[in-house]
């Protein structure tokens, strides 16, 4: 045994706790620890089986991840050797019977997988999330999951990372029983009726792996899907790999192809780069200058001004936590819109089988729609969501003032307009705050926190707490024009645009980005939230532009034209009724014309040179965003990207990514284009010091505190 690892007797049945808060991960020691404690209770003659339990609220949520980051750095050296502990465990002469309650995940399955028996609370959830970080189970999971749930749904299990509910378990095959109250209680009760049963290994069946008729199918399918669904990464593939080899060679060689198949995923650039965002987004919520300890604010009740596209999916957002929130706009028919939009969204989500009716309806209990303020002054935390001008925020603001009780947060939705000028209108510029959800609210994960000059420490760590409530990653940033993400997307769309400007059709541009990974092309992006939108804020900054600076044009000719983007039916692309895009014959030609009028040079320009000026102007937009203090760590501008722009995972984060390419390459090739291309592209000053110094953004920390405006 170890010190994480313990045992007692309950009469006849030895109770093996596992504890190593806080998620009882498998750090070194605890493997160990459990194959010592299952030795010292199989020589005890009293003990006819065995229960294995996690302390706390959770199970085990699998190996210990920074194990893997000193592996892959050359910290450690050797094995974590798993898969030997596990097989000790299976040959147990005396039943063990497995426990679980919240997470059995990865390694934790996999534990679970070499115990003979399972059972589990109903609120326990069973997975092989290990593709998340870019690698596959490595304890046995693609050899032990096919053989008790059969190949297709360890396919889609180890290859979507989901994990299942205890009911679904049960069906599966996965756990032998739910256990309805206490659940020690309930495993050890199950145990006595083991004991003295004959011992069934995992490793031993094979009735549920099919024939290799039945199998080539589904494998062929898996590997079709894999292709398409997960472009470019490689541990989905591997993990129907290694599920294959279940299927072919027996239980030990099978594992010795997953080993193969885990250290070749493992020390591949796409797993460093998603264990990095996988600490990163753990990391925003650690501010050095606001304590673990801050005391928080409640915020039992919400308040929203506005009920248009973001107050109605904040209000949904709202709803889906539990909070109950009262949805205010001054226009009756606005009002009406928003809650039949509101409707629309959850019916759309019942049809999906996302939610039950009934959840449903609880939801919509939890929104009441009001034309006056006369609920707010019970909120706790009121969030703006009204047109994007400064006047009406500071009109509302004032009067958010005047009706919200003393110590309420007071947060704005605003995408570009200064915190602190909307705070200034208020008596309590301490309580005010950006609250920047995108679009859609109810689905897109990222939250961008936004500190204003004055805001307090309390609201800020309240603000952070709430997101992780509200299901949200929330990254605090500071106050500057387009906060983070849309200050790094402006330099991004704008590439786009002089790219097309320069002879690369909008398909070859998006489709370049695409295969890259990024979710979206840019310009399908520009399509989708309306081209007037930065068309506006263009018109609105023009004088901020430095003077002789380049200025994209065509784009602003489509929105004049009217070709707004999808609402028009037409921008880059033109749709159909039902959204679909299609290339438009009408805009190559307007292309070749304006490009002929403008005198604009026309070439071939490749996919390299597409990619590296989109994301290139990305990163180099963040290097000053980092140096400047508006972003805390470059961590912080990776889980932006990552969880708000569709930038693929499996490559880190701009960055991240950055960083892998070497900043010295990245600085000489922004420098190239910045002969070619002009002031736009003059290199951040944290990318040279960085490309001179042999540094890193990751490594890079700035002394003073994070910046304000
Ligand atoms: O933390 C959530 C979660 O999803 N964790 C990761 C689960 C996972 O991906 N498990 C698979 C790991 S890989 C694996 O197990 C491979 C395998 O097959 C083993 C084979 C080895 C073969 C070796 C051959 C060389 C979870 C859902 C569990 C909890 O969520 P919460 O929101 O409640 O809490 P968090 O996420 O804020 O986490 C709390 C603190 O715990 C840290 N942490 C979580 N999982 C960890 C872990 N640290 C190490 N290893 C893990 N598996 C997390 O970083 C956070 O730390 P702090 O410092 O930020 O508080
Ligand atoms: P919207 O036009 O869809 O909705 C604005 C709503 O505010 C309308 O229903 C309007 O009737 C209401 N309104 C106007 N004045 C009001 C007042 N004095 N009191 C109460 N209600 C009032 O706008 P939207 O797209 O939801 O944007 C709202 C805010 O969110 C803006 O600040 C915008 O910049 C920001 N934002 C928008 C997006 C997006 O993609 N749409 C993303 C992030 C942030």
């Amino acid at each position: 045994m170890t010190d994480f690892v313990r045992w007692t007797k309950q009469q006849d049945i030895a109770v093996i706790t596992i504890d190593n808060p806080p998620v009882n991960a498998l750090s070194p020691g605890v493997p160990e620890g459990i194959v010592a404690a299952v030795a010292e209770a199989e020589s005890d003659r009293s003990v006819k089986a065995l229960v294995l339990i996690g302390a706390g609220k959770s199970f085990i949520a699998g190996a210990d991840i920074k194990e893997f980051v000193k592996l892959t750095s050359g910290q450690r050296r050797g094995d974590i050797g798993i898969l030997a502990h596990l097989l000790k465990i299976e040959d147990s002469p005396k039943p063990v019977v497995v426990a679980i309650q919240g997470n059995a995940l990865g390694g934790g399955l996999e534990v679970a997988q070499a115990c003979h028996y399972r059972v589990a609370a109903s609120d326990a959830r069973l997975g092989q999330p290990e593709v998340n970080l870019g690698i596959i189970p490595g304890a046995g999971g693609t050899q032990r999951l096919p053989r008790l749930v059969g190949v297709e749904r360890a396919i889609e299990m180890c290859t979507t990372g989901r994990p299942v509910g205890a009911t679904e378990a049960a069906q599966l095959g996965l756990i032998d029983r739910v256990v309805a109250g206490d659940l020690l209680a309930g495993a050890v009760a199950f145990a006595r009726e083991v004991a003295g049963k004959p011992i069934r290994k995992t490793r031993e069946r094979s009735d549920r792996l099919g024939t290799p008729e039945q199998n080539a199918p589904i494998f062929a399918a898996a590997r079709e899907n894999a292709r398409k669904k997960y472009r470019n990464q490689i541990c989905q593939m591997a993990a129907i790999d290694a599920i294959e080899a279940a299927t072919r060679l027996p239980f030990d060689k099978g594992c010795q192809e997953e080993r193969r198949l885990f250290d070749h995923c493992l020390y591949s650039e796409q797993s460093k780069a998603q264990i990095h965002v996988f600490f990163a987004e753990r990391e925003v919520s650690k501010i050095p200058d606001i304590p673990k300890e801050m005391p928080l604010l409640a915020v039992d009740r919400m308040a929203i001004v506005g009920a248009g596209t973001m107050g109605g999916g904040i209000a949904m957002v709202c709803a889906n936590a539990g909070v109950p929130v009262a949805l205010k706009d001054t226009d009756p028919a606005a009002l009406d819109r928003g809650l039949a939009t509101i409707e629309k969204n959850y019916a759309m989500s019942v049809k999906r089988g996302r939610f039950t009716r009934e959840y449903v309806d609880e939801r919509l209990k939890l929104i009441k729609t009001t034309l006056s303020y006369d609920d707010f002054a019970s909120a706790d935390m009121v969030i703006e969501a009204v047109f994007e001008t400064m006047p009406l925020k500071k009109q509302v603001f004032a009067e958010l003032d005047r009706v919200m009780k003393k110590g309420a947060i007071l947060a704005s939705n605003t995408s570009t307009l200064n915190i602190d000028e909307i705070a200034a209108t208020t008596s309590r510029p301490e309580s005010v705050i950006g609250m920047h959800f995108f679009s859609p609210a109810n689905v897109m994960r990222l939250l961008e926190i936004v500190r204003g000059r004055r805001t307090s420490k309390e609201v800020i760590a309240t603000c952070l707490q709430l997101a992780r409530r509200l299901g949200k990653v929330g990254v605090l940033v500071g106050n500057c024009r387009g906060f983070v993400g849309n200050r790094m997307f402006l330099p991004y769309i704008r590439e786009a645009q002089f790219l097309v400007e320069e002879g690369a059709a909008p398909e070859a541009v998006d489709q370049a980005l695409v295969d890259w990974g990024m979710a979206m092309g840019p310009l399908a992006v520009g399509d989708l939230g309306g081209l007037d939108v930065s068309y506006r804020i263009r018109k609105e900054y023009r004088h901020l532009e430095k003077p002789g600076a380049r200025q994209p044009f065509v784009e602003d000719r489509l929105v004049e034209m009217g070709r707004l983007g999808q609402k028009t039916g037409a921008g880059w692309y033109k749709y159909d009724a039902e959204r679909r895009a299609s290339s438009d014959p009408e805009i190559s030609g307007l292309l070749r014309k304006w490009a002929a009028e403008s005198g604009l040079a026309q070439r071939q320009i490749s996919a390299e040179e597409i990619v590296e000026r989109e994301i290139y102007s990305l990163v180099n937009e963040g290097a000053r965003i980092l140096e400047e203090g508006y972003a805390l760590r470059a961590g912080d501008i990776d889980t932006i990207y990552v969880n708000g722009y569709g930038f693929p995972a499996y490559r880190g984060g701009p960055m991240w990514y950055a960083d892998t390419v070497g900043p010295k390459k990245v600085y000489e090739r922004i420098s190239a284009f910045h002969r070619q291309h002009g002031m736009l592209w003059e290199p951040a000053p944290l990318l040279e010091e960085l490309a001179t110094s042999g540094g890193t953004f990751a490594n890079f920390q700035r002394a003073a505190a994070q910046a304000t405006d």
